[in-house]
């Protein structure tokens, strides 16, 4: 489901109206700085046909006519809720997070949504990894620990690597150059996702109940809940069993795809936006269906349900540093030293936090 800049996708793909929007709108950049990566200036898309939900707020507001499809949601909710005419079961909660709210999930996300049990797209390669957040600060690398063997086995699978542990980087290079390693930092970058609750195995596409895990936190769960609501069956309360988070960086995208893999899906996917802005492409129930573009905030919240469960979406495109002009917002809050470092990571991040009821 996740992809990046270089993904490959078959031609008759290509021909889908989802995929032309995909096209469209994912990061490319001017020819003429493609020799010099530091300069690398991204090409400009046009942006008019994007869905802008802040300006559809400010529209509600001031009791101005709404873009055509858009409908206010009379639900009771503390904040305005909007639908689309065309896309039943899908809401879009512009701003439903504050800023503090904001700063919080973004530092989880980053310190204790990837720690072991949960999984990240790192298992696979190096086995659980502890405290990448804080090695990435203290500029540690990880180590591979050959046990007996001083060196690589390539007669082995993985090499004949043991396991990986944290290292100062002056203590690897002292290893010498056999020596295994990669930088915390770079791992951060490449965290790509992580998955709460009930862990979600990509390889078979399916919830997998024998993977040890913790219940996603009460203060998600409860959040999530509140949340929900709107898009609720009347008098039935969300379940949150498990969550995916992921992590986009500068010319990350999320392919098209369905999430059809929870039992009910009159319940809702509660989805989280944090850090730099987006593109969100809700397709139809075909990829031939176009799709509606819109702009996705941090703190702005999508609730998908029932029919919209069917309906393909992605992420082609988010939109990092010179960019994104709204982050300043978010940087006013991280304010305190220590969250320096998550600071750093989200003026060219961004985060999605979705919630599900698996059953
Ligand atoms: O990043 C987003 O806003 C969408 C995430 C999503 O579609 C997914 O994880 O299935």
């Amino acid at each position: 489901m996740y992809g990046s800049e270089s993904s490959t996708v078959p031609e008759d793909l290509e021909r889908t109206a989802f995929r032309r929007a995909e096209k469209k709108y994912k990061l490319y950049y001017e020819d003429t700085y493609k020799s010099s990566k530091k300069k690398r200036k991204p090409k400009p898309v046009d942006l008019s046909e994007v869905l802008d939900f802040n300006s559809i707020l400010e529209s509600y507001y001031q009791n101005v006519e709404l873009p055509h499809g858009v409908v206010p949601l009379r639900c009771g909710f503390d904040r305005p809720v909007f639908s689309l005419e065309n896309r039943p079961g899908f809401y879009f909660i512009p701003g439903a997070l504050s800023v503090k709210e904001q700063c919080q999930w973004i530092k989880e996300s980053l310190t204790s949504f990837p720690q072991p049990p949960n999984r990240t797209n790192h298992n696979a390669f190096y086995g659980p990894i502890n405290d990448l957040f804080i090695a990435a600060n203290e500029r540690k690398a990880l180590v591979a620990d050959w046990g007996s063997n001083s060196e690589c086995d390539p007669s082995v699978s993985n090499g004949g690597v043991h396991g990986w542990k944290f290292f100062e980087e002056h203590e690897v290079s002292s290893k010498g150059s056999t020596c295994k390693s990669v930088s915390a930092l770079v791992l951060l970058r490449k965290l790509r996702w992580s998955t709460l609750g009930l862990q979600f195995d990509w390889s078979k596409r399916n919830y997998d109940v024998s993977l040890p895990h913790k219940k996603i936190p009460d203060t998600l769960c409860q959040l999530a809940k509140r949340l929900a609501t709107p898009a609720m069956p009347l008098g039935e309360e969300f379940q949150p069993e498990g969550a995916i988070v992921n992590y986009f960086g500068p010319g990350d995208m999320l392919g098209g795809h369905l999430d059809d893999m929870e039992a009910d899906w009159s319940k809702p996917i509660v989805s989280m936006s944090l850090g730099c802005k987006a593109i969100f492409l809700l397709g139809g129930k075909h990829r031939e269906d176009p799709p509606i573009a819109m702009f996705l905030r941090s703190g702005d919240v999508v609730l998908m349900a029932g029919e919209a469960r069917e309906c393909f979406h992605g992420v082609p495109r988010i939109f990092t540093d010179g960019e994104n002009d709204e982050i300043v917002t978010l940087e006013r809050q991280f304010s305190h030293e220590d969250d320096f470092s998550a600071l750093e990571y989200i003026r060219s991040s961004r985060i999605n936090i979705n919630i599900r009821q698996v059953y």
